[in-house]
């Protein structure tokens, strides 16, 4: 379709996903992540398979001044963006509240809140404005609901709710849209880093029941992008069919 995308953490899981749904649609991507070996990797390969223009930016959506100062450096023919979206983020640790690790807390916090509202304030100059352009916010089931030694991860996706709420109504006189969607299980290398490389534990994470794909969230994701310029989805949960709520699965 010919539009530029800016997609964070864009080398695993839903980033990856959505970076090739709309490479496949035609579209131009700006992808960020950590893993420079995987941001070029997936560069290359989405510019010989589809065709499109793809600009890899390495950098740590917590590093306040990496953030403004990648964003300002941004070439000319990148400078006009039709959609952000904010995936980069994680879960560290699954402990009680009182035996929980303080470091976790904060990387949690510093990526999936403050690297968000970095990211985003960065881009809103060439975010366009006037009709066309749209925030999409990936969420969390944990974002409307807690669950039991969730706290932390839980608190950061309850403000990604409550930031996309807030941008839509400050962001309303710009005609600038804001999604937010909000995935329940889905097996991704979430549950690895989570679990700090246990695998064991992050598969036993899935086990008994089809969690989502990274794929069937991509899908979503391109859904809401392909909407008219007057419709907007404002939020949106996608779950497991074998998944009712945070604590509620089928699990056979
Ligand atoms: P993955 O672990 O597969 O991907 C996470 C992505 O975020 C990676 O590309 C990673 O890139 C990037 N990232 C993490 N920290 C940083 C950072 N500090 N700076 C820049 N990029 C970063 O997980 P998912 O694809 O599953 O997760 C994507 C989003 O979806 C997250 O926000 C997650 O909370 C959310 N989510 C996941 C669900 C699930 O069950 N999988 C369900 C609901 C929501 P790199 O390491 O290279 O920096
Ligand atoms: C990831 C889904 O249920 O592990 O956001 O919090 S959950």
């Amino acid at each position: 379709m010919n539009r530029i995308i800016f997609i964070t953490g864009a080398t695993s899981g839903f980033g990856k996903a959505i970076a090739e749904k709309f490479a496949a649609s035609g579209d131009h991507l700006i992808i960020t992540g950590r893993r420079k070996d995987r941001l070029e990797k997936l560069t290359l390969e989405l510019q010989k398979e589809f065709g499109i223009k793809v600009l890899p930016l390495n950098f740590d959506v917590r590093d306040k001044e990496s953030v403004f100062s990648e964003l300002k450096l941004l070439p000319e023919q990148w400078r006009s963006i039709d959609i952000l979206i904010n995936n980069a983020g994680l879960a560290l640790g699954r402990d009680n509240f009182d035996e929980a690790n303080l470091d976790d807390w904060d990387t949690m916090l510093d990526t999936n809140v403050k690297g968000l509202l970095y990211v985003t304030k960065a881009v809103m100059p060439y975010l366009k404005k006037g009709g066309g352009g749209h925030i999409i916010n990936i969420g969390s089931i944990a974002g409307k609901e807690v669950y039991e030694k969730g706290n932390a991860y839980c608190a950061s996706k309850h403000a990604v709710d409550a930031i996309s709420k807030s941008m839509r109504v400050d962001l309303l006189r710009h005609s600038i849209k804001v999604t937010a969607i909000h995935p329940g299980a889905a097996e991704t290398e979430f549950s690895l880093v989570r679990f700090k490389g246990d695998e064991t534990i992050a598969k036993s994470v899935y086990a008994g029941f089809q969690p989502l794909s990274a794929n069937d969230v991509a899908d979503v994701v391109l859904y809401c992008a392909n909407l008219p310029a007057h419709v907007c989805i404002n939020d949106l949960t996608i779950m497991p069919t074998a998944q009712a709520s945070s604590v509620y699965f089928h699990k056979v």
